[in-house]
């Protein structure tokens, strides 16, 4: 982390986020304090975010300040003057593209902050600016980046696990969307659901199957039926850190939605009510496009908390312990000592 001397004898920095969860997915934003990125493009932002400060994100996500399955949102200017802001998201393990129910966790803070009020507002992201509007009930809706099915039936096979098949598809993330699970999308069957997830992400590297352009499929959606019978569908989403998604993931959601068009399941304009493994749901509406569809997501999400972070210089696990395990940092002297 890099630190500032100017308050007294601390030796941190402090990092002002605002916390919410999203259908139970944590959401970290960041709204003072992180590093100096710049007012270029989102993508470029994200790219001297990972390449210069990497560190940060690990620091503001992993343990002893963050949890498994949260997602950090560096809140800066937008890219468009004429939009409201711009973010970059990440995880513990990477940068997203887009992501779902962090854009829903980051209107619902910027209305906490008094940033923002009903009505329509369009948030800047690396792949494109993503329309928003806060609901009178405090939801969010969303219009997604365009979304759509890459390839369909893709066969794979999984060791462990055998032949399978599954879509490749883009929802402003990559995933493989598989109609099969080996158990039932249920919160006591996680364990064995994220092995099985695990080994298909596996497998899909392993035989080089990508997204796009090459690039890494880092979501595994696991469909299946609802437990509820008002809604449509259920998922399991394995996310690039190797935890899931507690909330029905709104890139995933988008992908799914993306696959179920392309093959004739679901029509143009037709709501789809998908649960997450919590039972939480978002409601998606394809709007057409050329290519694919343009997703138009609801969804809710509620502040847990506000804080100022603290990253003290003696402290040897200030940079976060990664899931790898702890590395800590040789102490640095203080200035109080240095000056003794
Ligand atoms: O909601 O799009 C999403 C998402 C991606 C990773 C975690 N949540």
């Amino acid at each position: 982390m890099a630190t500032s001397s100017s308050s007294g004898p601390a030796t941190h920095r402090g990092v002002r986020v605002v916390d919410s969860h999203t259908e139970g997915e944590p959401t970290r934003v960041v709204v003072e304090g992180g590093p100096a990125v710049g007012e270029g493009p989102l993508a470029t932002r994200r790219d001297i975010l990972r390449d210069r400060y990497d560190e940060f994100r690990r620091a503001l996500l992993d343990e002893p300040r963050g949890v498994e399955a949260m997602v950090g949102a560096l809140l800066g200017p937008p890219e468009d003057p004429a939009h409201t802001a711009g973010v970059v998201f990440f995880d513990r393990a990477r940068y997203l593209g887009m992501c779902g129910h962090g854009t829903i966790g980051l209107v619902t803070t910027l209305a906490y902050l008094g940033r923002l009020g009903p009505g329509p507002a369009t948030i800047d992201t690396p792949v494109g600016p993503v329309p928003v509007e806060l609901r009178p009930d405090g939801s969010v809706t969303l219009w997604n980046v365009p979304s759509y099915r890459s390839r369909a039936n893709v066969p794979l096979d999984v060791p462990g696990y055998g032949a399978l098949e599954g879509d490749v598809a883009w929802g402003g993330n990559w995933f493989f969307v598989v109609d099969t699970a080996p158990v039932d999308l249920r919160l006591r069957n996680v364990a064995a659901l994220l092995a099985y997830a695990r080994a298909i992400r596996a497998a899909l590297a392993q035989r080089g199957i990508t997204g796009d352009g090459g690039e890494a499929i880092d979501h595994v959606e696991l469909c299946g039926p609802p437990e509820r019978a008002e809604n449509h569908g259920r998922n399991f989403v394995l996310t690039p850190d190797g935890t899931y998604d507690r909330s029905p993931c709104g890139t995933g959601t988008s992908a799914r939605v993306a696959c179920l068009v392309a093959a004739g399941r679901l029509a143009l304009g037709v709501p789809w009510r998908q649960e997450g493994i919590l039972g939480g749901v978002f409601e998606a509406v394809a709007e057409p496009l050329p290519r694919g569809i343009r997703p138009r997501l609801t969804g809710a999400a509620f502040v847990t908390g506000e804080a100022n972070l603290i990253f003290e210089q003696r402290d040897p696990f200030r940079d976060g312990i990664g899931s790898t395990g702890a590395t800590p940092r040789p102490r640095r002297k203080s200035a109080t000592r240095r000056r003794r």
